[in-house]
């Protein structure tokens, strides 16, 4: 059985702390509703663009957790991503995948490979420090505490199913510059 994402997200947002969260696809709309703070920035206008904005904003706040929600469409997309992340290796990064199978967003189409394609090889190979699959919610909140604080680049690859809502489907949210401005007032208030 794979994982909804909802439920994967309401986790991380009872565990998160300060960290800044990045999320994008169909992790968007319910991360807007789970925790509607100015320390979370959306990437879902640049396909494949969340890892790279991750990776910019744990290189600028070295002492601040970085999580980035991806989908497996969009890291496909960007996968030299990969590479460029290990390569800075930023010790302050979780690279959460949420693999679902599909481009969801743009109409459920199936990415290429399916759910066969294997993130997690990918990663390590690409260098990460550590990568590894979850399938089970359970497990999920277990291993949870050290996703927050393993040193990264860390890759996890998590089995979801579809997220109740979409970028399409809910359109709300504030826009991406807007967002910007938020997260650097926050950051600047914090010192
Ligand atoms: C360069 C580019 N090509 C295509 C799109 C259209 N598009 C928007 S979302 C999406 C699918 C995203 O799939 P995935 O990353 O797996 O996230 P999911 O929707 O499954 O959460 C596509 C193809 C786009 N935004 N940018
Ligand atoms: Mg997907």
């Amino acid at each position: 059985m794979a994982m909804k994402p909802e439920d994967v997200l309401r986790a991380i947002a009872a565990a998160r702390g300060d960290a800044i969260c990045v999320p994008t696809m169909t992790t968007s709309p319910a991360w807007r509703t789970l925790a509607p703070d100015d320390l979370s920035i959306g990437c879902v206008g640049f396909m494949g663009g969340a890892s790279s904005l991750g990776l910019g904003l744990a290189l600028a706040t070295p002492t601040r957790r970085v999580i980035v929600f991806d989908g497996d469409g969009s890291l496909l997309m960007q996968l030299g991503s990969l590479a460029t992340i290990a390569g800075a290796a930023p010790r302050n990064l979780t690279h959460l995948l949420f693999k679902n199978g599909v481009y969801h967003t743009s109409g459920a189409q199936e990415i290429p490979g399916g759910l066969t394609v294997d993130f997690v090889t990918m990663a390590k190979g690409a260098g990460y420090r550590k990568a590894y699959a979850v399938t089970e919610l359970d497990d999920f909140k277990r291993r949870l505490p050290s996703m927050l604080t393993d040193e990264g680049p860390l890759l996890v690859e998590l089995h979801t199913g579809l997220a109740d809502k979409t970028p399409m489907t809910d359109r709300s949210g504030v826009p991406f510059n807007q967002q910007v401005d938020n997260l650097r007032t926050r950051l600047t208030k914090a010192g």
